[in-house]
């Protein structure tokens, strides 16, 4: 299905650099080899929430190194404001509305179909070798009986096209509570099989608290809605488990172990002298936050500044492990995070409480200047951090270009001279200049969706936003019409029209004001999500 045009000669890489604009000039050494690949996903990490994007209550060192060395871009966005849809959409070039991709619960099948062409894939097809530590959450197992995690847990990321894997299998907040390196759970013990969602009847495995029972197994902090089921380390979970006590992570080392895992692919990857793709899916600063204890207290923001404490630490320690292993100047990292920020979000952490329009808490507002944060359409929903560091090729620099993490996959296959107009749907342009900080190609338009569940009104509002420049349009869809949609053409329930050049908070409407940019912009909206082919 996937043809490489012509070789990967050093011409054509050359070409492909010589795109980039007079804004950022690269250099290109004659004896170029592939440059490695490290995607550092956050978790939860908005715009407002890095030093380097002007955060002031927290120092954000490593990651505002980073950001000196490459290009920092102030207007990158993730597809969605929820994290199963924005990685499912960065993996696949796809917009996940067009599958009805939601956050999946504990025990979900995988959500990629297994013939489909991923990021990994692509990779993989030029001779890399391909990997994914830390957190998946898009399922595992085929969906036709629920996964049995005392045998190999598959398909997942394997069959997706990554070479190795060890994987937090869906979040930190919801069970189960173990670690799957490539297709086991790792630590388990026979003697206590693990079971989740349900337990066969008559089996004797280890038992943890109901937080619902006996909410005073919740001594780290308590939790709420939801999020109190199983309790382990102290901390309720979202869903059911049973058994596997053996084989039980340990969230304040977590981070280590995620470190400790890259360090590992990255040398064996050296060792072989074959150039390397890396998922690196951090769980910071996803609740339940429980940082290690060297970072308690350190950022004077509560366990949230702390947890982001621990991801510039992370961010630090992959730099270290290039630079040790001699690649540091010829690979390409690429940090970012799957939706916008989050205070309270379930845990009694001593986090704020989630307002309507704005989360601030101790002075610090995790999107900046921007409106929202994580289920919310607004650009603080999906405006988020997005830095590209390549020591060899980059010249540092910012860049307020438009830019969405669907696009990675044509530009890295534009950068390898690959056809990829086969792939089913693809949403993804090949705007590799852009990513190396230089100007957009393709049209300026992007989407950006939201899925959020009224809990008092008890409807979910589903909502797509169509970004072209400053021009921001929404669609808001409500109850019958999210249910219905898949190929239908439907009529929203509501529209808003935003302008953030002079309106950078989205708090005036101009819809009505602005008959004619809302004439066009649904125009195109229509084109990009109805008649998309
Ligand atoms: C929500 C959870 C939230 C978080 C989110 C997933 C409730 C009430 N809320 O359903 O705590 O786990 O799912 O976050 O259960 S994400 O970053 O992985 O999308
Ligand atoms: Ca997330």
């Amino acid at each position: 299905m996937i043809k490489c045009h012509t070789p990967h000669t050093l011409a054509a890489f050359l070409s492909s650099l010589l795109q980039v604009s007079s804004l950022q000039s690269v250099s290109c050494g004659l004896d170029t080899p592939l440059p490695n690949v490290v995607i550092v996903y956050a978790d939860d990490v908005g715009w407002g929430d890095l030093s380097c994007y002007g955060a002031s209550k927290i120092e954000t060192t490593n990651l505002d190194k980073l950001a000196a060395d490459g290009v920092r871009f102030t207007d990158a966005h993730c597809t969605s404001s929820t994290c199963t849809p924005s990685r499912y959409g960065m993996l696949t070039g796809k917009y996940p509305f067009r599958e009805g991709i939601r956050i999946l619960p504990p025990n979900a099948p995988l959500i990629i179909p297994q013939d489909t062409y991923t990021l990994a894939d692509l990779f993989k097809s030029q001779g890399y070798s391909t990997g994914v530590v830390g957190k998946w959450h898009l399922g595992l197992g085929d969906g036709g009986q629920a996964v049995n995690w005392n045998e190999a847990v598959m398909p997942g990321p394997i069959e997706l096209g990554f070479d190795y894997s060890f994987l937090l299998p869906s979040t930190n907040d919801r069970v189960p509570c173990v670690y799957l390196e490539n297709h086991h759970v790792v630590n388990l013990d026979d003697s206590d099989p693990l079971y989740v969602g349900s337990k066969p009847e008559g089996v004797e495995v280890t038992e943890y608290p109901n937080a619902k029972v006996t909410p005073e197994a919740m001594t780290y902090y308590k939790s709420t809605h939801g999020h109190n089921d199983t309790v382990i380390g102290g901390v309720g979970r979202i869903g059911h488990m049973w058994g596997g006590k053996s084989a039980l992570w340990d969230d304040e080392t977590m981070a280590d172990v995620f470190v400790e895992k890259a360090e590992a692919f990255v040398k064996a990857k050296v060792d072989q002298q074959q150039p390397f793709f890396l998922y690196f899916a951090s769980q910071d600063i996803h609740v339940p936050r429980m940082p290690h204890k060297r970072f308690h207290g350190k950022s004077g923001l509560g366990y949230r500044g702390d947890a982001l404490l621990q991801l510039d630490y992370s961010v630090g320690a992959i730099q270290t492990i290039l630079e040790k292993y001699g690649v540091k100047d010829n690979t390409m990292v690429i940090f970012s995070s799957d939706n916008g920020p989050v205070y309270n979000d379930g845990y009694a952490d001593g986090s704020v409480v989630l307002t309507s329009t704005k989360e601030v808490d101790q002075g610090h507002d995790g999107s900046g200047p921007y409106r929202g944060g994580k289920y919310q359409i607004y650009e603080g929903g999906t405006r988020v951090p997005f830095i590209v560091s390549w020591p060899e090729k980059i010249i540092p620099g910012v860049s307020d270009e438009l830019f969405s993490q669907i696009d990675l996959m044509a530009s890295f296959g534009d950068f390898f001279n690959l056809d990829l107009s086969n792939i089913e749907a693809l949403d993804s342009k090949a705007e590799w200049n852009a990513l190396l900080g230089g100007e957009r190609k393709f049209d300026k338009a992007i989407l950006e969706e939201s899925f959020f569940y009224d809990h008092k009104k008890r409807r979910p509002y589903w909502q797509i936003a169509l970004r072209v420049g400053d021009w921001k349009y929404i669609e808001v869809y409500t109850k019958e019409k999210f249910v219905n949609y898949k190929g239908l053409k439907l009529k929203a329930d509501d529209t808003m029209l935003f302008n953030l050049d002079s309106d950078l908070s989205e708090s005036n409407n101009l819809s009505s004001s602005h008959p004619a940019k809302l004439a066009e912009l649904s125009k195109l909206y229509d084109e990009l999500v109805f008649n998309h082919e």
